[in-house]
């Protein structure tokens, strides 16, 4: 097993289980919303949002145990976002990760209040992750702005609605195609990627260039990200990026954006192997 691997395996049990104990209901009377929660959240995916927390956290030089509540908040609005867009009313997908999708498995009503519990829920973990040593509320503060900024109407809540309300244009311009495919990619997929990286960064007290070093590099693999993901998958009335400009351009675009990210890396020396084979994990991917 690869190093890569190894820590995919190690984090995404670390999670797992701080998730399992975050999620427990107190009450017999919220266990109706809980049960549906754990369903949405349970067995889960790559967990690769939380993971890129913790890894970035790790690489600014904090203990990355200490990020684990704001890792598994961004694990549950990435999960909020796939409960609601499967929604009748968005993508109106019947199966998620092999099993029904929540609006299937309970009623649509409860779909909704599922994401809705999910999303608030993650706010309640990040200002929980305050009670950890050395995360300051300053910290916790700037974290909440980045991370609700990259869920709504300027992220990912922005990207969706034009993917979904929005479709472009048949016999749109170039530039209007080129403008409209980069929105929805970087806000859908991209804005919650990016913050991952920047949550771990920001609480793990990085500086100014550590900072702006993982922006530049969530930017790029979480536009990535989405074009891996659209090679992947070829689905009606959505923005796909391999549909609009082919696979061969789609390959070519994945692989600089991975280059110039670990680029981004290089002020971090030989700490930067983790987050370095992260990014080429964007594409080598099977799922
Ligand atoms: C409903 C506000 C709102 C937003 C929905 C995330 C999203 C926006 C839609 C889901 C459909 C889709 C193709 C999203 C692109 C993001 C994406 C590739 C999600 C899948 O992420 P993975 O691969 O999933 O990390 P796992 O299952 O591993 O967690």
């Amino acid at each position: 097993m690869n190093n890569l691997n190894k820590y995919l395996n190690y984090w995404k049990k670390r999670v797992n289980s701080a998730l399992k104990r975050y999620l427990a209901s107190s009450d017999n009377l919220s266990e109706v919303i809980y049960k549906a929660i754990r369903y949405a959240v349970f067995p889960g995916g790559k967990r690769f949002r939380p993971i890129l927390t913790i890894a970035s956290a790790e690489i600014c030089g904090i203990d990355p145990s200490k990020v684990l509540p704001t890792a598994c908040a961004v694990e549950l609005i990435h999960s909020y976002s796939l409960v609601h867009d499967d929604l009748p009313s968005m993508d109106n997908d019947d199966y998620r990760r092999n099993k029904p999708s929540v609006h299937r498995k309970f009623n649509e009503g409860m779909a909704i209040l599922t994401g809705d519990a999910l999303l608030t829920k993650a706010f309640e973990f990040i200002a929980e992750n305050a009670n950890i040593a050395g995360i300051s509320d300053e910290k916790i503060v700037e974290i909440i702005k980045i991370v609700a900024r990259a869920s709504g109407a300027d992220g990912m809540v922005g990207g969706q609605v034009a993917d979904t309300f929005m479709i472009n244009k048949p016999g749109a311009t170039k530039t209007y195609t080129s403008r409209f495919v980069n929105y929805v990619h970087s806000h859908k997929t991209g804005a919650l990627i990016e913050a991952s990286i920047l949550a771990g960064a920001v609480l793990s007290g990085g500086s100014r260039e550590e900072i702006n070093a993982l922006k530049n590099y969530g930017e790029r693999i979480g536009f990535a990200f989405q074009i891996a993901d659209d090679m992947f998958d070829v689905k009606k009335d959505r923005v796909n990026y391999s549909d609009i400009y082919g696979t061969k351009k789609s390959k070519r675009d994945t692989n600089r954006l991975i280059d110039e990210a670990k680029k981004s890396l290089e002020i971090f020396g030989s700490k930067k192997e983790i987050l370095s084979l992260l990014a080429d994990y964007v594409v080598t991917r099977k799922n």
